[in-house]
């Protein structure tokens, strides 16, 4: 979860001083930056680009601002800003991530899958109205403004389907749906403006295999009833409950990204051998329930990596009729 960001030394001597599009629209540095977190000897590398990649092949331009993070220069204000916006960005729109796509999956040689990824159409008009995280806020524009929010989470949808379908069909491994911001919303909400569009856009079958993200979701049974195959947990969530009561999903989580920000790597490997038992070895991917923290200490990283490891080592030594299919 958010592996090669600004939390990794290496990364920001590589980013130096560069602005954030037009470092992660240069495909030969963003290849870069996505390989860096192969050092530490994960099991997959997520592509380098940000959930508003798309929103900008649709025509919208961001600012990164410290503290803030993306910032629309032209908010949408209107119905007619939002259908101004393209639905159906030719893949040119968005070359520079299928061209990153292409040198990440040549350097790799099929050693590790490639993760990429979207924003969720609640997510991503967040920042295109320019409300960010702030769900309140963004509530507030929805109450005054129902019919350009309909319209752009419209918009959204068509160019997510296209977008997740032009890179599963170049030959990503799985594909990550970002709803960041919508555990925030009442249930009733979050029926109509985030898990309406989600079992959409899951809908759409790629043949790919699916991961929803949504953080702190205080409603797992509309997350599992996204169509998505893999659900991301947070530290709200029982891991060893979620899968007995749902046996045919798969679940990524739930160590605690504050941990890894603050803990002592003993404090880790506890973290991470508690969630290894309650994964059970199956249908289970290790992962923290959000990104790692820019403050995270290398060694936090490396030793929760090396955790999931030594555990996979374990289960092939000692329970050899596990790796059978
Ligand atoms: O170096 C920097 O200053 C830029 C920080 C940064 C990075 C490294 C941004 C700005 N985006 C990214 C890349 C990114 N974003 C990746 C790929 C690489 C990686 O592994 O880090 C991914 C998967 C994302 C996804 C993303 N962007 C999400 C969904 C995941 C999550 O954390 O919930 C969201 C919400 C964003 C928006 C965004 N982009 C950047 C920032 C700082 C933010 C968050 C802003 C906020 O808190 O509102």
């Amino acid at each position: 979860m958010r592996q090669a960001g600004r939390w990794d030394p290496e990364f920001m001597k590589l980013r130096g001083g560069r602005d954030f599009y037009e470092f992660s629209e240069s495909p030969d540095a963003a290849a870069e930056a996505s390989l860096l977190p192969r050092r530490f000897g994960v099991d997959a590398i997520i592509l380098f680009y940000d959930i508003t990649t798309l929103a900008v092949a649709m025509g919208m331009q961001f600012t990164l601002e410290p503290n803030r993070g993306p910032v629309p220069a032209r908010p949408v204000r209107s119905e007619s800003d939002a259908a101004a916006l393209v639905a159906r960005p030719v893949p040119d729109r968005f070359g520079h991530v299928l061209e990153l796509l292409r040198i990440v999956r040549r350097e790799l040689a099929g050693t590790l899958p490639v993760l990429v990824f979207a924003s969720a159409p609640f997510t991503l008009a967040s920042y295109c109205v320019g409300t960010g995280k702030d769900v309140s806020r963004t509530l507030e524009f929805i109450r005054d403004q129902p019919k350009t929010w309909s319209l752009l989470s419209d918009r959204i949808t068509e160019a997510t389907v296209n977008f997740v379908a032009e890179l599963c069909r170049a030959g990503a491994d799985a594909y990550q749906l970002f709803d960041s911001w919508a555990g925030d919303l009442p249930r009733a909400d979050y029926e109509t403006w985030s898990h309406r569009y989600q079992r959409e856009i899951f809908a759409a079958r790629t043949g790919t295999p699916s991961i929803l993200f949504v953080r702190e979701c205080p409603y797992l049974d509309l997350m599992a009833e996204s169509g998505a195959g893999m659900i991301s947990l947070g530290t709200s969530h029982d891991l060893a409950a979620a899968r007995a009561r749902w046996p045919d999903l798969s679940f990524q989580g739930n160590v605690d990204h504050d941990l890894l920000a603050r803990g002592t790597p003993g404090e880790v490997r506890a973290a991470t051998e508690a969630c290894l038992r309650q994964g059970g070895g199956r249908r289970h991917v290790l992962n923290l329930n959000h990104g790692v923290d820019r403050t995270t200490p290398v060694e936090n990283f490396v030793e929760f990596v090396r955790m999931a490891r030594a555990a996979r080592a374990d289960d092939a030594t000692n329970s050899p009729e596990r790796a059978k299919p």
